[in-house]
């Protein structure tokens, strides 16, 4: 009938706000999201945060704050928006991340490795909470060492492994080892590729495993770092059981980024470009 439809249609506009998991914070009547300099002055009544970020859908991330202000002048123009002043740094104040936003899209810097990035993922996740944004979409825009596919090959994560070559996240909470799935959705990667198709710029993009480790050097195998033990056959064998696994790329936050989205149940993504051929080398040929 039109009322049943009614409902499902009220259900899921319902269901399309994110819930936290975190009930402690029902019973915080402020909240200030430090690292983002973001005041949320009364949690039941936000609606200054909502007219400021209520239309967020997309929210995209990457390592640095430069990357990310180019990002969001090309997103502007993508949107046909006239404009050459630079968008400003809405988390200027915090001194930490850099956020800047065109309609619909944020873009926001994340630092390097799992650490940086969870503190401002859970604020971000946080203030699209407060705001209400309708259905929003995690992506991360990154840089990674691929494993066996050319330099400039675009990466779209399927199963996050860790450093320990396990399709899942671990971390330590309250003092015990707690371990957490680390998928990315099906929907998110089959969009992104049909997105990567279209176009016709001569770059491959392909869906993967990543690895996420917590150290750019031992950890990802490499033999350049302030300190190596192992021998450069080790490496390569490293490397070769990482492709076996349908690793094709080596970033420093996947793991971390697919559990916790995973956990809250919300929309990402994690696209990646390869900087370099693991199996040919560890340096950079040139800045890139
Ligand atoms: C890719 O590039 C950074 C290290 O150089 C790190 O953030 C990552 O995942
Ligand atoms: N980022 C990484 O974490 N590893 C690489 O090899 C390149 C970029």
């Amino acid at each position: 009938s039109h009322s049943s439809s009614r409902h499902v249609q009220l259900l899921r506009t319902m269901s399309q706000i994110i819930q936290l998991k975190n009930h402690h914070l029902d019973g915080m009547s402020t909240d200030f999201l430090y690292h983002l300099a973001i005041n949320v002055v009364d949690t039941k009544d936000t609606r200054d945060i909502q007219s400021q970020f209520g239309d967020v859908r997309f929210i995209l991330t990457g390592g640095t704050s430069t990357r990310m202000l180019e990002l969001a002048k090309y997103v502007r123009k993508l949107f046909g928006v006239e404009d050459t002043s630079d968008p400003v740094d809405l988390c200027k104040k915090g001194h930490r991340y850099a956020m800047y936003k065109v309609g619909p899209v944020i873009c926001v810097s994340h630092g390097v490795g799992s650490s940086t990035f969870s503190v401002v993922l859970h604020e971000l996740l946080k203030l699209v909470h407060y705001a209400k944004c309708k259905d929003p979409v995690f992506l991360r825009i990154g840089t990674c060492g691929g494993i066996g596919v050319p330099p400039g090959t675009v990466v779209v994560t399927k199963n996050a492994f860790n450093g320990l070559l396990r399709n899942e996240h671990e971390i330590a909470i309250l003092g015990e080892r707690v371990v957490r799935p680390a998928q990315f959705p099906e929907s998110v990667i089959k969009d992104i590729l049909a997105y990567g198709a279209r176009d016709d710029d001569g770059f491959q993009i392909i869906s993967a495993n990543t690895m996420g480790t917590d150290c750019f050097y031992e950890g990802q195998g490499r033999t350049d770092g302030a300190i190596c033990e192992y021998s450069a056959e080790d490496k390569m064998k490293f490397l070769q059981k990482c492709h076996d696994l349908g690793i094709r790329n080596i970033e420093m936050e996947a793991s971390m980024f697919a559990s916790v989205t995973q956990k809250i149940g919300v929309k990402a993504g994690d696209i990646c470009v390869t900087l370099l051929n693991r199996l040919d080398g560890d340096q950079f040929v040139s800045f890139p």
